[in-house]
């Protein structure tokens, strides 16, 4: 998926293993800064948007594919391409979802160097409340069953699955829903150790404290739901 990647995509281009996947599909938000003219270059499908946000590009690309198992993979610099293999073999051998972590052993986030990093506290605590909540698999008991990143986005699903969760977040709360839903119908999620490189050109248009407070009335609104969805 892409909104003003200009540079992520031309940097990363040579490196995603298109080949890892029977289609290829980007999804794009409404770029307007060459990257429609680079993929089109490049001779790669393209889907817009009529509907803004990143949760809209995802039911898109359910949509417009025919595939098994979908990846959805941005091309930003934060997520490294050559996961793509791992998340695809991850749901081939038996999960219903596989999410690239960027937190626990063998794993990095965007902020590990940083003092005071916010950003990937404000994740890991999402994550513990939406453990806390849905994750009945005995996370008190078993640690093992603790997902460690219910945000990022970087991460393969079963079409099956994918329709299951009939999530309808608009933007960035996508992921966290997909995260919340799937745990809430004891699917299996598996989690690869990941490297979350810096962003490689633009900027992130998920403002942290909107994003934030969109994530606890999502968090309220999946509690409340139970599983009427
Ligand atoms: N198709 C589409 N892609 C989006 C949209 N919003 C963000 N993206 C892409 O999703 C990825 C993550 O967005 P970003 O702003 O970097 O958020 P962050 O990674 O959470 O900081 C980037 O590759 C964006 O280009 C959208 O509305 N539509
Ligand atoms: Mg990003």
């Amino acid at each position: 998926m892409t909104l003003n990647e200009i540079e992520g995509i031309t940097a990363l281009h040579d490196q995603i293993p298109f080949d890892a996947a029977d289609e290829v599909l980007f999804v794009d938000g409404g770029s307007t800064d060459g990257t429609l003219e680079f993929l089109e270059k490049k001779k790669l499908r393209v889907v817009g948007q009529k509907k803004k946000g990143r949760g809209e590009a995802f039911r898109i690309a359910f949509e417009e594919t025919d595939g098994d198992v979908l990846c959805f993979f941005s091309p930003d610099g934060n997520e490294d391409p050559a996961d793509i293999p791992g998340l695809f073999a991850a749901v081939e051998a038996g999960s219903d979802m596989a999410i690239a972590r960027r937190f626990g052993k063998g794993a990095r986030n965007e902020e590990d160097d940083l003092t005071f990093p916010f950003r990937a506290w404000a994740n890991q605590g999402f994550t513990l409340l939406a453990n806390l909540a849905f994750n009945g698999r005995g996370v008190f008991f078993d640690r093992k069953s603790y997902i460690r990143d219910t945000i990022n986005g970087y991460r393969a699903i079963t079409r099956d699955a994918f329709s299951r969760l009939n999530v309808d977040a608009q933007g960035f709360l996508i992921e966290y829903q997909m995260s919340m839903r799937a745990m809430k119908l004891g699917l299996s999620i598996t989690e690869i150790p990941t490297s979350e490189n810096d962003r490689i050109g633009g900027e992130s248009t998920a403002t942290s404290l909107p994003t934030g407070f969109r994530f606890i009335r999502g968090l309220a609104r999946e509690i409340a739901i139970g599983r009427r969805f």
